[in-house]
């Protein structure tokens, strides 16, 4: 027999009475009474019981449970308060044995930490409710691409591994290219805007790589980006794309994932929209006012997030940060040139995502370049695009894992990634 599955267990439905399905899955649940098996077999849209009776009962071969098997039998009505149908089995293929005992249990029944459920991942992708973690990924994702795609963004793919640092800073990880050294890109920053030059709007989704030394529940070594760029776009501009992008993630997992949102145990609450958009000198005066030795121009540390956040719980625009604060490519105000047109998306204390409008004058880059103790000759490729008729731009950053755990109420992004990277965590 070859590996034939005739049906999903979903698709078991009342037409299918009296019918002969094939069906491929993993035992969950067995329990031998007498003359009888019951085995709970479980495949990827759902559960079934499956009935073994006398002389294939009588032969059953010693089954453990997570075993791959395929059943071939007959759909039944069942009274079984779990389960729609039941299948009285006429044929059993052990397709691949699991040992026992496994290393975690998948029904959740003993509890296991995170680290040894991603020691050993993809048995915990038989948990519910890890998988129904990654579905929910899946949905989010698909949100994104297509939110994107109708507001006429172009995906694109770039580069991993580039010659010099896309953005300065210390935290890039560094490898042996061919005798040289190639880094590992910490986002896509150059060559998304670059590429606003003949494509205007553009996104990508993809991983970024920090060499960051930080032990958090939101920070990893590897983590997935959302990244748009847009010509004859404002900061403003690009602050509504992101912000219908997340009310459209919201809604549609709230309604398109209500499976996932039981098994889970949390209801995607939708935001309420507009978001508040409030200035960089604002906070500085709420935190003033809580009594906070903050002075403008003082980057914000993770406890006065913490305090802003408490006042300021759900998705909020965090915008107007002074130009010192911000990378090279950010432009400023006009009418005060110590700010920059720059914006992060809180949730909470939470950043999830920044962005802002673009400088696109080679001149005034270099300057900044050099403000900020970097070699514009190290960014000779990508100022001389900016020669050839770059349009004024502008774009956000998101990290994708973060905006998970917003969705699923969790503060440990390990959870919503399939095999995380930190400083303590290269394997598996
Ligand atoms: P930034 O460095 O703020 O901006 O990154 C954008 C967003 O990416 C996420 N992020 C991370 N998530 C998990 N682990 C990390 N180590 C990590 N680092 C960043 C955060 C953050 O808000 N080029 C700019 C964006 C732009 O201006 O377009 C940038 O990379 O959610």
């Amino acid at each position: 027999m070859g590996f034939v599955k005739t049906h999903d267990i979903s698709e078991l439905n009342v037409d299918l009475i009296g019918k002969q399905v094939t069906l491929g899955g993993w035992i969950e649940d067995l329990r031998k009474l007498g003359k009888m098996t019951f085995i709970t077999l479980r495949d990827v849209s759902g559960i079934s019981q499956i009935i073994v009776k006398g002389e294939l009962n009588e032969n059953l071969e010693e089954l453990n449970r997570q075993s791959v098997v395929s059943i071939k039998g007959i759909v039944q009505e069942t009274k079984a308060r779990d389960f729609n149908f039941e299948v009285k089995a006429e044929e059993i293929d052990v397709l691949a044995k699991a040992i026992h005992p496994l290393p975690i249990d998948p029904i959740g029944r003993l509890e296991s930490n995170i680290d040894t459920r991603l020691n050993h991942r993809a048995l915990d992708m038989r948990n519910q409710k890890t998988a129904s973690i990654f579905k929910l990924r899946h949905h989010v994702l698909e949100t994104l691409r297509n939110t994107l795609s109708n507001k006429k963004f172009i995906e694109i793919t770039t580069p991993k591994i580039i010659g010099s640092a896309s953005e300065g800073g210390a935290d890039l990880f560094s490898l042996d290219y061919f005798g040289k050294t190639a880094y590992l890109a910490q986002s896509p920053q150059l060559y998304k805007e670059q590429m606003t030059l003949g494509l205007e709007r553009v996104y990508e989704i993809s991983n970024f790589y920090r060499a960051e030394k930080s032990h958090t529940g939101r920070h990893l070594s590897e983590f997935t980006s959302v990244d748009i760029e847009a010509a004859f776009m404002d900061y403003n501009d690009v602050m509504d794309i992101l912000e219908a992008l997340v009310m459209e993630v919201y809604k549609h997992t709230a309604d398109n994932c209500k499976k996932e949102q039981e098994i889970i145990g949390h209801t995607i609450e939708i935001p309420s929209s507009p978001f508040e958009r409030i200035t960089y000198s604002q906070v500085i005066d709420e935190l003033k006012q809580q009594g906070e030795k903050v002075e403008f121009g003082d980057d914000l540390l993770d406890s006065h997030l913490r305090m802003i956040g408490e006042k300021h719980p759900g998705f909020y625009f965090l915008t107007d940060w002074p130009m010192k604060l911000k990378p090279f490519y950010i432009r400023e105000k006009d009418e005060d040139p110590t700010l920059s047109r720059s914006f992060d998306l809180q949730y909470g204390y939470l950043e999830l995502s920044s962005g802002g409008t673009r400088l696109h004058n080679t001149e005034i880059l270099k300057a900044r370049l050099k403000e900020q103790g970097l070699d514009p000759a190290q960014f000779e490729d990508h100022l001389q695009t900016f020669d050839w008729g770059m349009p004024p731009h502008s774009g956000w950053g998101m990290g994708l894992d973060r905006l998970m755990t917003t969705l699923i109420g969790i503060d440990n992004v390990r959870e919503v990634v399939l095999y995380p990277r930190d400083p303590d965590r290269l394997k598996p």
